[in-house]
């Protein structure tokens, strides 16, 4: 078997180059970041302060003179799944007429592995109509986000979730987020023995603290403070946002090389044999500041058992929380600890701390890193049926009743929802019996069409939330991609592209919630309606883009992707993908 590019750690190596002059330094890793009180960033003392994550968020929660909750408590509750946020669409009209901005609430769900029954659908959808915007949005790291909810229906919302044994513990803030888990199902028995571990995963790096029942499930309060010290996050929880994938190949639909942790199985004679560890990916740069970069996750080492796995995964967390820069929140992730420790330090501090030393990594190819639409079988013969939605907006909208068709869909009782990676979902676990009642539902919804009709490129896109939501966002992402594409499709038409599932992604700013670094074209908001045009990434995952052209709208894009694709059929070699020739041909850079 080829042993791929990732297996000798070489991507981060390339893309270092790519984003950024930053050369990652090797220092004495025994030497920790700072822990000099008066030089820790301001999150590191709200986070020590917070009694166990709940701060004064009852005393927020109880002020009805504003929408809003105290300005600390605002990095407390995304601990609790939660963010505050503001319509940016009404912040002039509300400035004008001196009111506050229109606060209210995002909140995500924790879904390891993006499962959700039917029947939790149903309740979802419930609670999406009753408070929030009525939008489901499905997120790029395989869970659900509603948008939209006021400060007085937060615990509302958080009660029917619980009683739908739903919560969102620990999606936000600097903790283990949703583990994702590749989706797209090829060999049942593999994906039945990968998939539990999402769930492990997720459990094992849970906090302690009892502040989520006791704050918005009136839970008692806690008088035994003992019982929820917490062994792996302390009072200080980690330095940053910390983010875990599993990725089966040959598809490498959860782009596992951008976590923080990725974990690739390995299959060998039709059985699970382990999970080769890549540690240190993450995207975010920021505009103007070259010490910031993207990464992909290099390659460690191989565990072959359960308990070997999840140890190595805990310490990996534990070296993050030791050494990981608590100064500056720009260089805090682990992508930035493992280059200013080295790869081989942090493993073996990790070995250390877990007691064994990691095998080395065993060999895997990834050949394709998509969404498989529509109807596939699997080897139980069971029917899953992906549907393509638009950026993971769950709405009626153009004729395409996606929220009311998915609705019956699921009050049918006869799927398994399952959020994938790329903001779409996958219909699973249906019976053949019942694979015609589901088409039915998909017919009469122009939901097969929508998700037949939809272009290649379409197919393969992403695009982040931003405006008007996100606070961050510098330029539009999911209002404005799909109009795009759809000024794009001509293009790749005149060139015969119309077929070639070309990864594109968008992003309203460089925090890189869409994966932009990791596509074949990345567009990233750079103001309003601009964006850097980045190309050379592969199709795969395993080899980040380069910016080629800065602030370009909409006009200049279009000329741009129209000369490059132009080019691209001119000159490339057979079989030769237009990240890959844009790299070779266009960057100059060697395969
Ligand atoms: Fe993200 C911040 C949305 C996946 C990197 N992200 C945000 C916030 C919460 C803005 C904020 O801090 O106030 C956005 C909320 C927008 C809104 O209105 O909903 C936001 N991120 C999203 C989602 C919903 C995008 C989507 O359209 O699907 C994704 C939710 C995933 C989830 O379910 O947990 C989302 N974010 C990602 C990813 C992709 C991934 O994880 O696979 C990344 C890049 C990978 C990485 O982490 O390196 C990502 N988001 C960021 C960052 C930059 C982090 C950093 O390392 O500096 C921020 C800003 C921050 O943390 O300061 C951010
Ligand atoms: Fe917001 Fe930027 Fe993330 Fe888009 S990439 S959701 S604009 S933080």
């Amino acid at each position: 078997m080829m042993i791929t590019e990732a297996t000798n750690n070489k991507p981060q190596t390339i893309n270092h180059r790519q984003t950024t002059n930053n050369k990652p330094q090797t220092t004495n890793h025994k030497q920790k970041m700072s822990t000099d009180k008066s030089k820790l960033s301001a999150v590191e003392h709200i986070k020590v302060k917070s009694d166990g994550l709940r701060g004064t968020i009852k005393e927020s929660l109880r002020d009805e003179e504003t929408g809003a909750i105290r300005e600390d408590d605002q990095a407390v509750i995304k601990f609790h799944g939660m963010y505050q946020q503001d319509d940016r669409d009404r912040r002039e009209e509300r400035a004008e007429k001196k009111l506050e901005r229109l606060y209210s609430y995002m909140i995500r769900l924790r879904l390891p592995g993006g499962f959700l029954p039917a029947d939790k659908w149903v309740k979802m959808n419930e609670i999406a109509d009753r408070y929030s915007t009525g939008v489901i949005k499905i997120t790029t790291r395989q869970t659900i986000q509603l948008h939209g909810i006021l400060k007085s229906s937060i615990k509302p919302v958080i009660s029917d979730f619980n009683a739908a044994e739903l919560d969102s513990i620990a999606t936000c803030g600097d903790i283990n987020r949703n583990v994702t888990s590749s989706a797209y199902i090829q060999d049942t028995s593999i994906h039945e023995a990968v998939d539990v571990y999402a769930d492990k995963i997720s459990r094992l790096l849970m906090p302690k603290t009892k502040a989520y029942y006791e704050i918005w499930l009136d839970g008692e309060k806690l008088t035994d403070k003992e019982a929820e010290v917490d062994p792996l996050y302390q009072d200080r929880y980690l330095p940053r946002k910390f983010k875990i994938g599993i990725a089966i190949p040959p598809n490498n639909d959860t782009d596992v090389f951008t976590n923080d942790i990725g974990l690739i199985a390995i299959v060998e004679n039709g059985k699970l044999a382990g999970f080769n560890i890549a540690i240190g990916g993450g995207l975010s740069t920021t505009h103007g500041n070259a010490e910031t970069y993207a990464r992909l996750g290099t390659v460690i080492g191989f565990a072959d058992t359960e308990e070997k796995l999840l140890k190595a995964v805990y310490e990996i967390v534990t070296v993050q929380r030791d050494f990981g820069n608590r100064t500056d929140r720009k260089l805090a992730r682990l992508k930035y600890t493992v280059d200013r420790m080295g790869a081989d330090a942090y493993r073996e501090e990790v070995e250390k701390r877990a007691g064994f030393k990691l095998e080395a990594p065993r060999p895997f190819t990834f050949t394709e890193r998509r969404d498989v639409y529509g109807w596939e079988k699997d080897d139980k013969g069971n029917w899953h049926y992906t549907v393509f939605i638009e950026n993971g907006r769950v709405t009626d909208e153009n004729g395409v009743n996606l929220k009311t068709g998915l609705l019956k869909v699921a009050e049918t009782g006869k799927v398994l929802f399952r959020f994938t990676a790329n903001q779409h979902l996958i219909l699973g676990d249906v019976k053949e019996k019942d694979k015609k009642i589901v088409q039915k539902i998909l017919d009469e919804h122009n939901i097969d069409a929508h998700t037949k009709n939809a272009g290649a490129v379409r197919k393969n896109s992403l695009a982040c939330v931003a405006l008007p939501t996100c606070p961050l966002a510098l330029a539009e992402a999911q209002r404005y991609l799909p109009t795009l594409i759809s000024l794009t499709e001509p293009v790749l038409a005149k060139h015969g592209l119309e077929n070639e599932g070309i990864v594109l992604r968008m992003t309203g700013c460089p925090n890189g919630c869409a994966r932009p670094y990791a596509a074949e074209i990345a567009l990233i908001g750079t103001g309003p309606g601009l964006y850097n045009l980045h190309i050379g990434g592969d199709r795969i995952g395993q080899r980040l883009n380069t910016k080629y052209k800065e602030n370009l709208n909409e006009e200049n894009i279009l000329k741009e992707l129209d000369s490059l694709f132009g080019t691209y059929v001119k000159k490339r070699k057979s079989g030769e993908t237009f990240g890959d020739f844009t790299n070779r041909e266009i960057l100059g850079n060697l395969n």
